[in-house]
């Protein structure tokens, strides 16, 4: 399926009902009182999270979302009936923006979440609430309120718990696939992910994150240089960094760039725990790998994992130090997403 991480939707919330002008005609009662009653409330266009959706494409196809208007009141103090909500399916990590105003109004993260995104409009008073003593027989009502409706932009970042990011080709997807059931696409070139991959690590039979491979960044990214940046707010809402570098490449270099750019879309981002995957280590000799990864380490101060995504080395000490440090981040997912 198509990844689309941006959309445009318009929203319209279902009008109130109007309120009803009638009065009793009743056998005896050939003068009975006003009983036109209230109209029913228009239906709300309201976003729920739908944990199987990971892209924002059905919007591309059905741009409008309309919800049902009010029914009008009736004669004998009925109400008209509501209008009925249109409940519209979204992705985990789905952002509402206003497009007039740009402000958030909606920021979905947990399974089933919801949000009112259009408010429908209250019904009509019908003529029944109209009695004063001077006036017997109100010809007055009043009609219901239009539903809210408004143009939002739509912006996915995806959930997970750990995100790598790297150099073009320094082995992020062969990483995610060496770790998880994902099976990215792995190319000897650069660019090759074009869109983010998800995976979940499980790293006992109860434990187990989930891990975002994004494109490559590469220097100038939070300048429009390469995919980079379009792919950084992926990361947003992740609690932890993995920076893979390939030994073959200039690791420490290449880890100046990669931070550089992270601290440059979102100083914040750069701030989250990180650990190093120095990978790719099979094309070098141990004693190379070993004084790679500590001068890595006296460097940034970071936690470095001598690892070979492709041959499968060294992978089970990142992920148990990743598992448990994501254990000790008492951080909700909530409050993560809080940070917009
Ligand atoms: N020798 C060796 N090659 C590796 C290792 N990990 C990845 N590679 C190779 O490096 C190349 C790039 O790997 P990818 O996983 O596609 O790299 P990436 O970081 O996802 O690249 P982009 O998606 O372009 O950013 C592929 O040819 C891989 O086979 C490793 O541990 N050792
Ligand atoms: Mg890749």
């Amino acid at each position: 399926m198509r990844f689309i991480d941006e959309a445009r939707v318009y929203v319209q919330a279902g009008k109130g009902g109007d309120g009803a002008i009638a009065f009793l005609r009743e056998k005896f009662r050939p003068f009975g009182g006003p009983a036109g009653g209230d109209g029913g409330r228009g239906g709300d266009v309201i976003f729920e999270v739908d944990e199987g959706l990971t892209t924002l494409l059905d919007f591309k196809f059905k741009p409008r979302l309309v919800a049902r208007d009010g029914e009008p009141g009736r004669g004998k103090q009925q109400y008209g009936h509501n209008g009925s909500d249109l409940i519209v399916r979204v992705p985990p990590g789905t952002i509402a923006f206003d497009e007039d105003s740009g402000e958030p109004i909606a920021d979905l993260v947990m399974p089933k979440a919801r949000a009112i995104v259009a408010h429908g409009g209250r019904g009509g008073f019908g003529n029944m609430h109209f009695v004063s003593s001077t006036r017997r027989a109100p010809r007055i009502a009043t009609p219901g309120e239009k539903g809210e409706q408004r143009w939002l932009r739509l912006e996915l970042r995806l959930v997970a718990e750990a995100g790598l990011v790297g150099l073009p080709n320094a082995g992020k997807s062969t990483l995610l696939g060496a770790v998880s059931g994902a099976r990215p696409k792995i190319a000897p070139y650069p660019f090759t992910t074009l869109t983010p991959n998800l995976g979940r690590v499980k790293v006992s039979d109860d434990e187990a994150f989930s891990i975002a491979d994004i494109p490559g960044l590469i220097e100038g990214a939070h300048q429009g240089h390469g995919l980079g940046i379009k792919f950084l707010r992926h990361l947003k809402r992740t609690r932890l960094l993995i920076y893979v570098l390939a030994v073959d490449s200039a690791p420490l270099h290449d880890f100046d760039v990669v931070r550089g750019e992270v601290e440059a879309f979102d100083p914040e981002l750069a701030l989250r725990p990180a650990v190093i995957a120095l990978n790719k280590v099979d094309l070098v000799s141990e004693r190379e790998a070993r004084e790679l990864a500590q001068k890595l380490q006296l460097r940034t101060g970071l936690a470095v994992f001598a690892i070979s995504a492709q041959e499968r080395q060294g992978l089970a000490a990142l992920v148990e130090t990743v598992a448990r440090m994501l254990k000790s981040l008492h951080t909700f997912r909530g409050d993560v997403a809080a940070r917009l």
